[in-house]
């Protein structure tokens, strides 16, 4: 066995976009593609010479081929020891509770998370830092310029390794350890959980739950910890077995694409409770019984009980959304006196602020909910953290539910109605033009009336990190409005084909219906309004979103 030096030229477009680098698996295909990138990222890192690297990815097609790639090169650019997810799995936040359980320098992730799997869909792949987080903006910008100029990368010349199987290989110098992907992460939710409490909740007969892993990568997490260690009947973890084109599905835990968990549970009167997870496990679905909750409310039900679940019982520091994120949160921050930051969509935004313990929960609108426990927000948590917080609650009204909860929270702190409508796989160039216009009249907006509604400001968001000092650009465009209504633009960086828009709407109601309250139509002027300013309909040729959540 040899190490050896493989000529290369640079591949432009290897720029790591929201989270990593997501391309069609064809490109990733593609000789020398994939091998690029990971010398980039070990060149841009290092040096790797005796460091512990975790790897492991969502199980999604060309997971474990590039697994056995990344190994190799791994052992010749000198790393002194794998961790490698058994069969090549590791959930996102299982990755980085390794990544922190074990002191590492870092993980290789392998994921598109919430995008299609399959020969001709999505992969991807990201770098997580030694404190279990997406690498900061400074180092992906590392790792593109490390892509623009590489002529050569270091690999072996052996056999694959065999990832099925438990146990400890030597490959040159390095030490590679097959583990099992599920124990470390499912120990560290009982030390933040009141196990035994969600354990009682789960045993009543009127207490039904259905957990969807979308056979994607939490589905063994979620057998283990809800149905073993948790005691739920078998069944209760729905397309548990990860697959590589997900079965065919799309891993995007959203009223859309999981509509038939949605009518599961509205159709079965004692069901009172179902998730959904991602690809990668890291984002969260969560329905009570003909209730959904949108996860800026989730945000801001789980930092307004904080005191209810162990692992934060002594208190909260402070908490953080992502800028398209409802206000919801900053609600609750305001009433319990602590700070809320506001930060650029992406969770490497949030990692400064949970290694300087300046805040203990974030999350975004996308799906995502998480604290300080790890490093990435975490889906299987967020339901943890529910089913805790119900199990609380029904000790002192035994008929509580999820829509409960909900509802009480908003006659308490008001309720910030919010919608995403995406617009996918739009011309690019349309996209582009699209927003140059809207960047150049925002200094006309303010004052002026749109389908009747009046701009207060609006403006271009740009984030001053506070613990770096660094500034992010360009991070999407907000548009206040009266009644403290917001519209935000962004153009999605995760995306393969084209380009997605996204916009967003928020409205605050302090003393909302808990009646007639859809928030299309709560909404419905703040949508024509948004088509008005920005030109959508005229900019991308589409009459409705693809996508509403
Ligand atoms: C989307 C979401 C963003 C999330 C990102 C990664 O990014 O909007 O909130 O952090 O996906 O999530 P974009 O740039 O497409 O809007 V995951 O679960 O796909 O890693
Ligand atoms: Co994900």
């Amino acid at each position: 066995m040899h190490k050896i030096e493989i000529q290369t030229v640079p591949f432009t477009g290897q720029k790591p976009g929201t989270s990593g680098l997501r391309k069609k698996v064809t490109e990733f295909q593609q000789t020398h593609y994939l091998e690029n990138f990971v010398q980039a990222i070990f060149n841009a890192i290092g040096p790797t010479q005796g460091e512990t690297l975790i790897i492991g990815g969502d199980g999604r097609y060309y997971n474990s081929k590039a697994i056995q790639i990344i190994i190799k090169m791994a052992a010749a650019n000198g790393f002194a020891k794998l961790l490698i997810g058994q069969d090549g799995i590791l959930s996102t936040p299982a990755a980085s509770c390794l990544i922190r359980k074990y002191k590492t320098f870092g993980g290789v992730i392998l994921s598109a998370s919430h995008n299609p799997g399959g020969p001709t869909e999505d992969f991807g792949i990201k770098f997580n830092g030694d404190n279990g987080g997406p690498a900061t903006e400074s180092v992906t910008d590392k790792i593109y310029s490390q892509t623009l100029k590489l002529n050569h990368y270091f690999t072996l010349d052996r056999q694959d390794i065999n990832l099925s199987e438990l146990g400890t290989h030597k490959i040159l110098d390095t030490e590679v350890e097959v583990i099992d992907p599920v124990t470390d992460y499912a120990d560290m939710m009982m030390g933040i959980f009141d196990f035994d409490k969600i354990k009682s909740l789960l045993e009543r007969d009127d207490f039904k739950l259905s957990i969807d892993a979308m056979h994607a990568v939490n589905g063994p997490y979620a057998t283990e910890i809800i149905e073993h260690r948790l005691g739920a009947c078998k069944g209760s973890v729905i397309n548990a077995i990860p697959l590589t084109d997900f079965g065919g599905g799309h891993p995007d835990p959203n009223l859309v694409h999981a509509h038939e968990l949605v009518s599961l549970i509205n159709e079965d009167q004692s069901m009172n409770f179902a998730a959904a997870f991602d690809g990668d496990g890291d984002r969260n679905l969560l329905l009570g019984h003909n209730f959904y909750i949108n996860p800026c409310d989730s945000l801001a039900v789980i930092t307004a009980n904080a005191h209810l679940i162990p692992g934060y019982a002594s208190g909260i520091s402070g908490v953080a959304r992502s800028m398209p994120t409802s206000r919801a949160v900053d609600r609750v921050a305001s009433v319990m006196n602590i700070h809320c930051y506001e930060t650029p969509t992406g969770w490497k935004f949030f990692g400064n602020l949970l290694d300087a313990k300046k805040i203990t929960f974030c999350g975004e609108e996308s799906f995502g909910t998480g604290s300080s426990h790890i490093r990435e927000k975490d889906g299987l948590w967020a339901v943890l953290f529910w089913l805790n917080l119900i199990a609380e609650k029904s000790s002192q009204d035994s008929n509580t539910s999820v829509k409960k909860i909900v509802e009480e929270h908003w006659r308490q702190f008001g309720r910030d109605y919010f919608t995403r409508h995406d617009y996918e796989s739009i011309d690019s160039s349309n996209a582009q033009n699209m927003f140059s216009e809207l960047k150049e009249k925002l200094n006309e907006l303010e004052g002026r009336k749109f389908n009747g509604l009046n701009v207060i400001s609006a403006d271009n968001f740009q984030y001053c990190d506070p613990v770096d000092g660094s500034v992010t650009k360009d991070q999407g465009v907000r548009i206040f409005l009266e009644n403290d209504s917001r519209i935000v633009y962004r153009l999605s960086g995760t995306g393969t084909a084209g380009a997605t828009l996204r916009l967003y709407i928020d409205q605050y109601d302090d003393n909302p219906d808990m009646e007639d309250n859809d928030p299309q139509k709560v909404l419905s002027k703040l949508i024509i309004a948004a088509d008005e300013i920005a030109g959508i309909r005229e900019f991308t040729g589409r009459k409705s979103p693809d996508v509403i959540t």
